[in-house]
């Protein structure tokens, strides 16, 4: 009689198993989409556009391993949208960005 209530504990705990894992998932993809953590990082490349109308600039840019991008060519915000002032298409430049969630953010110019 022991030995079967034991049996049946056990599979009582495997079967709450999943479900406990899967609502644990929930909470964590809730805490993602609220508040994702800011990553920051070095980048180099060049202008390839600049709209100073949204603050946007177009960057080819090499890897940015801090915040996990290989090459690409790419749009940001430029924050402030002061950095733009006296910048050009086809200049190479050093730049910091913020990335949180889908946003990207250059924060700072470094013309090269
Ligand atoms: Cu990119």
């Amino acid at each position: 009689m022991r030995a079967y209530s034991t049996v049946i504990f056990a599979v009582a705990i495997l079967a709450a198993g999943p479900a406990l894992a899967q609502s644990m998932g929930k909470d964590m993809k809730g805490m993602g989409m609220k508040a994702p953590a800011a990553k920051f990082g070095k980048g180099m490349g060049v202008i390839t556009a600049i709209d100073t109308r949204t603050a946007r600039l177009t960057i080819k840019h090499g890897p940015i391993p801090a915040v996990g991008w290989p090459a690409m060519t790419m749009a940001f915000k430029a924050d402030p949208p002061t950095l733009l002032k006296g910048l050009k298409v086809g200049q190479k430049i050093g730049f910091d960005v913020k990335v949180q969630g889908t946003a990207a953010e250059v924060t700072a110019v470094r013309p090269q």
